[in-house]
């Protein structure tokens, strides 16, 4: 391992310590002061390099933030930060832990997995008690989220790609009515002009309003929410957390027949998300049954939810050729195409792990060049929340728990020996 490198190991842990509340992770101080969903799962995988009994705290924490009705939410608030909106009063969330009332994509049984990879024989400890209390998680997702068999988002955060162009024809049919004055925090930590615009924001915190004003209660939400979209990013992680949910428990002796049903149901669901005309997966309103007509860095996540799709390595070259740093998160020939707008075209280290460790599961070589390129943009540019995929300027928050832990986990030299 180059000396390059060694660095690198050492300041990724340096992240991870910083951003280290004890029993969870913070993705940054300032702009994200909770603990997230999909951030903190990444963050054990991260931790399990070094230290796995501190990346099974991690998991043990944010399953203790599980609702009554199996949903995992997105947020833990676990301590009050002003420098958050919108917080624990807006939401109204109505678990154990004050929180969000929606939850965020399920990687957190593929992260387990992993981390019961590095020590089975903690993992079988570890795991046996979180066991039930995932399938349950999973199980929400089922009862409430499918449409065709492809998971829904009820709102766009709960996909963790907030302002992506799949959601620009469901949002534009909301009116934001009476959603009131409210001051945005996020843009006063980072440049406006790399975060969701305004007319996102008022419905944003217009469906948080509503979830909140209906106690979260997913049975009304299902009539009342007029967003609903079916979405790669949840399906394809879904899919995949089923699948490692369904080895773990079968390594503990437990009955996973229940597992084999959805990842039946999920492998049919995901079909329905293929957009033939434009030639990719991609999003479907399931409300009105239009496409999004987005090719996103979710829809190369097939490969990760275990399904070999030959058409979308032609997609992949097509964007990829388009950029210097891959896999940008929308499509750069697509006028909607915006460099530095978070989920509008920027390349995230987190998305690039799991769409490269579906295809180099699958033996396809392209998966190599997806890691090489994250590698370019850690060595190059630091541990930042995503980057410009056209001339790697890092962007949004720094000293980044998600991509700290990815390099930690995935793409050092040191995560593959
Ligand atoms: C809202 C924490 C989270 C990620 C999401 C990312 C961003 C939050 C925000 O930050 O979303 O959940 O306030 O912008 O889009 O994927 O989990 O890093």
């Amino acid at each position: 391992m180059t000396t390059e490198a060694h660095k690198l190991d050492a300041t990724a842990k340096e992240v991870l310590k910083t951003n280290d509340k004890g029993t969870y992770t913070i993705p940054t101080s300032g702009l994200y002061p909770y603990q997230w969903n999909w951030d903190s799962a990444f963050a054990a995988m991260g931790f399990a390099q070094y230290d796995v009994d501190r990346a099974w705290t991690e998991l043990d924490t944010l399953i203790s933030g599980q609702w009554d009705n199996g949903m995992v939410p997105h947020i833990l608030f676990h301590t009050i930060d002003a420098g958050y909106f919108p917080g624990p009063d807006v939401w109204g969330g109505t678990g154990p832990i004050p929180s969000s009332g929606i939850s965020q994509p399920p990687i957190a049984a593929t992260m387990a997995r992993m981390v019961f990879d590095k020590d089975p024989a903690m993992g079988a400890r570890r795991f046996a008690p979180l066991y039930d209390k995932f399938v349950a998680w999973h199980q929400w997702f089922m009862d409430w989220r499918l449409d065709k068999g492809a998971v829904c988002i009820t709102h766009p955060w709960e996909a963790g790609r907030d302002n992506a162009p799949d959601w620009d024809g469901a949002m534009a049919r909301l009116d934001p009515v009476g959603v009131g004055d409210y001051t945005r925090r996020d843009t006063s930590h980072v440049d406006g002009d790399m975060r969701p615009t305004k007319h996102d924001y008022d419905r944003y915190v217009w469906l948080v309003q509503q979830g909140n004003r209906l106690k979260w209660d997913e049975a009304a939400l299902l009539q009342q929410n007029p967003f609903r979209v079916a979405d790669p990013t949840m399906t394809f992680t879904l899919l995949r957390a089923q699948r490692d949910l369904k080895a773990m428990g079968e390594s503990l002796g437990r009955d996973t027949s229940v597992l084999d049903k959805h990842i039946r149901t999920l492998e049919a669901g995901a079909v329905t998300l293929w957009n033939d005309a434009l030639g990719s997966y991609d999003s479907r309103d399931a409300k009105t049954g239009e496409w999004a007509n987005s090719i996103s860095n979710a829809s190369f996540l097939c490969w990760y939810g275990g399904i070999d799709e030959p058409r979308m390595l032609d997609a992949l070259e097509l964007v990829m050729s388009k950029v210097s740093y891959g896999v940008p998160s929308f499509n750069p020939m697509d006028p909607k195409f915006d460099s530095k707008r978070y989920w509008r075209g920027p390349v995230w280290a987190v998305m690039n792990m799991l769409i490269s460790k579906g295809m180099n599961e699958m033996g396809i070589k392209q998966g190599e060049q997806i890691r090489q390129s994250t590698v370019d943009l850690i060595t190059e540019q630091g541990f930042a929340e995503y980057y410009d995929p056209c001339d790697g300027t890092p962007a949004g928050g720094h000293t980044f728990t998600w991509t700290a832990a990815i390099w930690l986990g995935w793409a050092s030299p040191s995560a593959r020996v």
